[in-house]
């Protein structure tokens, strides 16, 4: 059997991390559509050595699509989602859009496979700072999860190609003094990216958190189904390109040693423990980039509360945090049909 795919959002940085995972994965896809803004129609991707046009989104260009992946924003997922639902298609969404509507499931398939099953047309993909997250926080749920505290240290393809062209571009001091992308294009006030870190992704809430950190408490709240979850994020940018890092504190019921986190992370779905200090092993953003698992290392006693261990979580964004995960649901869609 052959799926028709669409693709939403194909010329952007997680729209081509999609197609060229659908090729590594050997998806079985029949017709392929690559869809965009109109800026773009006209444009050639290529995938499985073939050349597809890049054509402007519109209602009729998801006639007959089984499988639509979204990667074009949440203004247009909007817009184009129900669209591709009347039309017949499951939309893979990787917007903010729908993931915390109450009959749009959120899945990470190591996390929570089965919410798949009971979509009504729309299946929700995680913000990518929170897949990585869950994927390491999952294993260790039997032990009684209490509080999670988390800070991010988040590559700029987060934001999207433009933000990858402009942290090059500051970097190779081509811009005197800085772009006006970071930390949030929309806004007035920007700052220099490269040879900085920045505390903001994206804009500020009235709680003083910011849009990532909120989603890191709610959309993890979800997806592990812990709907009392303490979690405490401090999200920031840092001049890195690809594989967002995060310093993540797990406090647990009750005493709990490294050793026995160590253990059920090891083999765990989707997670690669890299933790040997003495020959300096431990996760980082390249050893990530470009694969679609997520590795934890520095997993040690918190000096001060045995009842809580530290660790260092980092997975390529783009893949596990967006094009894999994405793809992952697809294939959980057409085994289960
Ligand atoms: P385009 O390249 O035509 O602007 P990124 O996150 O890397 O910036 O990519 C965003 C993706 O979403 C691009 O493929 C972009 O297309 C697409 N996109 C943005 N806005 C729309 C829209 N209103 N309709 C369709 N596609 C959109
Ligand atoms: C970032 N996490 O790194 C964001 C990008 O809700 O899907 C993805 C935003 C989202 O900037």
């Amino acid at each position: 059997d052959t799926y028709n795919v669409a693709v939403l959002g194909a010329t952007g940085a997680v729209g081509r991390a999609m197609l060229e995972t659908l090729e590594r994965r050997d998806f079985p896809v029949g017709e392929l559509r690559l869809l965009a803004s109109p800026r773009s129609a006209g444009q050639v991707l290529s995938f499985r050595g073939r050349s597809y046009p890049v054509q402007a989104a519109e209602e009729s260009a998801f006639e007959g699509i089984d499988i639509a992946l979204f990667s074009a924003g949440a203004s247009a997922s909007q817009v184009f989602a129900p669209m591709a639902v009347r039309q017949g298609a499951v939309v893979v969404d990787n917007s903010s859009a729908f993931r915390m509507q109450e009959d749009v499931p959120l899945v990470v398939p190591e996390v929570n496979p089965h919410a798949v099953a009971w979509h009504k047309g729309i299946i929700a993909n995680p913000n990518c700072s929170t897949i990585q997250l869950v994927v390491a926080l999952k294993p260790l749920a039997e032990l009684g999860l209490d509080h999670v505290t988390v800070s991010t240290y988040q590559a700029v393809s987060g934001m999207g190609q433009k933000a990858i062209d402009a942290l090059m571009a500051e970097t190779e001091g081509r811009d005197p003094q800085h772009t006006t992308l970071f930390p949030v294009a929309s806004q007035p006030q920007h700052h220099r990216m490269a040879f900085n870190v920045l505390p903001q992704c994206d804009v500020f809430l009235d709680n003083d958190y910011t849009k990532e950190e909120m989603k890191l408490v709610n959309e993890s709240r979800k997806i592990l189904e812990l709907p009392e979850l303490r979690v405490s994020p401090t999200a920031v940018r840092v001049p890195v390109v690809y594989g967002h890092s995060e310093a993540v504190r797990v406090r647990f019921t009750r005493p709990v040693s490294a050793a026995e986190v160590r253990a059920r992370l090891e083999g765990a779905p989707g997670v690669v423990v890299v933790d040997d200090p003495a020959q300096a092993l431990y996760p980082h953003p390249l050893m990530a980039a470009g694969t679609g698992e997520t590795y934890v290392g520095r997993i040690r006693q918190d000096l001060a509360d045995d009842h809580a261990v530290l660790m260092f979580v980092v997975a390529d964004n783009l893949l596990k945090g967006a094009a894999w995960n994405a793809v992952q649901i697809a294939e959980l869609l057409i085994r289960g049909a």
